[in-house]
């Protein structure tokens, strides 16, 4: 045949899915079977609130969705799983013992402190190049350590390594998203033995390290049966940290790209072959995270549609019904200047009242508080726009690649209006699509290791281009004077 048929599995941090992707020489094609929500579940731990991930139910919905896409396609040849970064699962011989933390759980303030105590930041990054996120792995394993539940640990797996070895058996850490711990050295990538001796982790808990596109293996008996297929399916490793699987299907033409990848996340940054690791990127918090084929993923975290998404639950909590696209529509049309806020400020990044915490910031910054929903959801997408411009510029500074054009990818790829403002305030046209990159590069790492297509990175990006003809923002004339 010359069209392979695999399954994506992508979670998201508010929701996944799974879809069939199709992938001949003429092209790709994805068909989504199933799509779930995803959210932190509050528990209780001693008298504090925790956050954690409902593993399980997610797992049950992935397990769903596969029934279907076997059901529909007899010839599956492989799965794929990806999600987001840095969070896991401790086992011990095979069973996990706790929920996995979400990271947004406050338990890494604290943490942060000891490890910093060890181990200080200037000093971490020479090792594992990494931007400082207070919920790295290696943060929240500190917790976990003085939490003492460590010691009743022999592996630690991350998302989706988890579910790899609960639909295999087989237990090992895939590269990109095993970059995102802290524990990885940035050179060798390799497991950093020396850091974690000296964080007081047990070596012996983190997995043989593989790269994308590699066979994991294949469904265990159980799962076969459980989802009704006709004979075992291979799991293949793809970039499985969501954010290397979107950067593998940006569609770039040209070697001059940006991209932005942007969910719950806005991932803003570029391509390189080799890390960067001098002082100013450091002090600027761009990320050396590792890319599929061994690229590198220079890049730092903007707190992306999270700001949006969270607002709108807190107003739905308080009774309002929100109309997306009307609330959308009203804020392209509010004309009043807006404040533009710092979207990284640490003070976003906990679940609870959005609006009231972006009211606060512009209360003590003497900006104009935004008076309605409309001004406050412009608000946002201009102060998104905003930092994704700085980390453009920065990231072409940075690292001193030329960037003529944009490509930003993912949910927030379908807001036109987030879209143009970005593109206006760098003066770069913004090149808009695929929604679907995460899943897309999934498919694509799956394809080229079962041999239906080829090349490299560039030559599957050239694929994509041709199939997700990517939609074009051009800048206003008139530069936005930031
Ligand atoms: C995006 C993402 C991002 C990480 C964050 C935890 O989904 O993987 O790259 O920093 O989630």
């Amino acid at each position: 045949t010359d069209a392979a048929v695999v399954a994506a599995v992508d979670l998201g941090a508010t929701s996944g899915r799974v879809m069939l992707g199709h992938v001949g020489r003429a092209g790709i094609s994805l068909r989504p079977v199933a799509r779930f929500p995803n959210g932190p579940i509050r528990l209780n731990e001693d008298g504090h609130p925790s956050l954690h991930w409902n593993i399980v139910e997610l797992y049950r919905s992935v397990l769903a969705g596969l029934t279907v896409a076997a059901a529909e396609e007899p010839g599956l040849a492989s799965i794929g799983v990806d999600s987001w970064a840095v969070d896991y699962a401790l086992l011990r011989q095979g069973r996990m013992l706790q929920l996995p933390y979400h990271y947004r759980d406050a338990r890494t303030l604290p943490a942060v402190d000891l490890t910093h105590g060890v181990a200080g930041p200037a000093e971490l990054y020479a090792a594992n190049g990494l931007q400082f996120l207070p919920f790295n792995t290696l943060y929240q394993l500190t917790a976990d350590l003085t939490a003492g539940s460590l010691d009743q640990a022999d592996r630690m797996l991350l998302v989706p390594d988890l579910l790899n070895y609960w639909l295999t058996g087989v237990a090992v850490a895939e590269r990109t998203n095993a970059s995102t711990t802290g524990l990885l050295n940035v050179r060798t990538r390799e497991w950093d033995e020396p850091l974690i001796d000296r964080l007081g982790f047990d070596r012996r808990i983190f997995p043989p390290l593989i790269d994308a596109g590699t066979r994991i293996g294949s469904l265990l008996p159980g799962v076969t049966d459980e989802i009704g297929a006709r004979a075992p399916i291979d799991v293949t490793a793809i970039g499985s940290h969501d954010t290397a699987s979107a950067v593998v299907a940006v569609p770039a033409l040209t070697e001059d790209f940006a991209y932005i990848s942007c969910g719950t996340w806005g991932l803003v940054g570029v391509e390189l072959e080799g890390p960067v690791l001098s002082e100013a990127g450091r002090a600027a918090n761009f990320t050396n995270e590792g890319g599929v084929d061994g690229r590198v993923r220079y890049l730092h975290n903007v707190m992306g549609l999270w700001l949006l998404s969270e607002s709108i639950r807190t107003w739905e909590h308080a009774g309002e019904t929100i109309v997306l696209a009307d609330l959308l529509r009203a804020a392209g049309e509010v004309t009043a200047p807006v404040a533009v806020f710092d979207a990284d400020d640490e003070r976003f990044l906990a679940p609870g009242d959005l609006p009231a915490r972006i009211r606060d910031y512009c209360r003590e910054h003497d900006l104009r508080i935004p008076r309605s929903n409309a001004e406050l959801v412009r608000s946002i997408l201009e102060s998104l726009a905003d930092a994704f411009a700085r980390g453009v510029e920065q990231a072409s500074m940075l690292s001193g690649k030329n960037v003529g054009v944009v490509h930003l990818v993912g949910g927030g790829s379908q807001n036109r209006l987030l879209c143009q403002l970005t593109a206006d305030r760098l003066g770069l046209p913004v090149l808009a699509g695929p929604v679907e990159a995460t899943a897309i590069g999934n498919v694509l790492v799956q394809a080229r290791a079962q041999g239906l297509v080829t090349g490299s990175l560039e030559e599957l990006r050239a694929l994509v281009a041709r199939s997700f003809v990517p939609e074009r923002h051009t800048p206003a004339r008139t530069l936005v004077n930031r």
